[in-house]
């Protein structure tokens, strides 16, 4: 508990630009949850280190990413957006967790065999102990809910196992968090391959729609989505592309799939993709206006960056004493 409320915690990579469906997975359902929660969110620039990274462009990217974060809805006042890699004690305590996951574990990962396969040219120790440093993200702060789409789910799993194996040995040391999912528009996938995640790296730019796309990009990318054959706008699993566009539409215009069978029916897909491709525009323009303001406002995000930076560390440096007390690194003199 953090002033009288349940932590919660979630952050997003710091790599390339969001797309719809980190939007719709993640960062749309995070904007109300201030009301009931603490809430930190953290730009996850050491993770995107698993991957090369152009320096420049990694910075403006991690910028980009907080000011998306804004953009989008989360007050930098009533939520702790802050950097990952300011705060130091997030290593820290991942070199002392690594000691306490077992190589069987991280083993097990499906992420790590899905972007090792992808980037067999670079498999590196940071790839692999990637779920220990979040497991680290998580547990500094005592979080009790961690909002992720369901990709993420075995790496909340393998959190809770860390920090249960710690508590056994040490006392209760660490909340045990709980994933949390949402209802709708929990996967969005790929809009060339509907059986694929829609993903900020996929090599089509076709295949996502970014934040930042124009309108009538947005458009073009629904036009060309690939959908199944009939023509009938009906949500099934034979029907994969059909089905991802009506979670879009349904995320974006709160309609049920009812609701959007019914508008449809007698309709081609072709009427339906442009509906669907306005929608996203619209639900996506004040969120890209607001996000050109802030980026011109460099004292508004310096300071807020700075004042948050500061309000996690102070709490991350709590949980670490406590934690190198327990296993019984020496306290340094004062
Ligand atoms: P990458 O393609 O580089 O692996 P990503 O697009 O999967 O990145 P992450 O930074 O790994 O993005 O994820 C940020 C958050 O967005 C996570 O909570 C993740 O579950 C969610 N998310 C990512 N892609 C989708 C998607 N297609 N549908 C729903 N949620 C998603
Ligand atoms: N691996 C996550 C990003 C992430 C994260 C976290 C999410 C890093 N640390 C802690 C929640 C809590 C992803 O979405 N790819």
């Amino acid at each position: 508990m953090l002033n009288g409320k349940k932590i919660l915690y979630s952050g997003m990579q710091a790599t390339g630009t969001l797309t719809l469906g980190n939007y719709l997975g993640a960062l749309k359902n995070w904007v109300t949850l201030d009301e009931e929660y603490e809430c930190l969110y953290g730009v996850m620039d050491l993770h995107s280190l698993t991957v090369r990274q152009n320096a420049a462009e990694f910075r403006k990217n991690a910028r980009s990413l907080y000011a998306l974060y804004v953009a989008a809805g989360l007050d930098p006042e009533k939520n702790c957006i802050y950097y990952q890699s300011h705060v130091s004690g997030h290593t820290e305590l991942s070199w002392i967790l690594g000691c306490f996951t077992y190589m069987g574990e991280l083993n097990r990962m499906t992420q790590f065999k899905d972007k090792a396969a992808k980037h067999a040219d670079n498999i590196n120790a940071g790839l692999y102990t990637y779920p220990v440093l979040m497991a680290a993200d998580i547990l500094l702060y005592q979080a009790d809910v961690v909002p992720v789409g369901v990709d993420q789910k075995q790496h909340l799993e393998i959190t809770r196992d860390i920090a249960q194996r710690f508590n056994a040995l040490y006392g209760d040391v660490f909340t045990v968090p709980e994933a949390y999912i949402a209802k709708s528009g929990a996967k969005i996938m790929s809009l060339q391959d509907p059986l694929k995640k829609m993903s900020k790296s996929d090599e089509n730019v076709n295949a996502a729609i970014f934040l930042l796309d124009e309108k009538d990009v947005i458009i073009r990318k629904f036009k060309r989505a690939v959908t199944d054959s009939g023509c009938e706008v009906r949500y099934g699993e034979d029907k994969p592309g059909v089905s991802n566009l009506m979670d879009i539409y349904s995320c974006v215009t709160g309609r049920d799939y009812a609701a959007i069978e019914k508008e449809f029916e007698g309709k081609g897909y072709g009427d339906f993709k442009l509906a669907v491709g306005e929608a996203v525009a619209e639900e996506l323009s004040p969120l890209q206006t607001r996000y050109r303001e802030l980026m011109a406002d460099k004292t508004y995000l310096d300071s807020m960056i700075k004042m948050n930076d500061e309000k996690a560390a102070y709490y991350a440096s709590k949980t670490l004493r406590k934690v190198q007390k327990k296993v019984g690194l020496t306290e340094k003199i004062k």
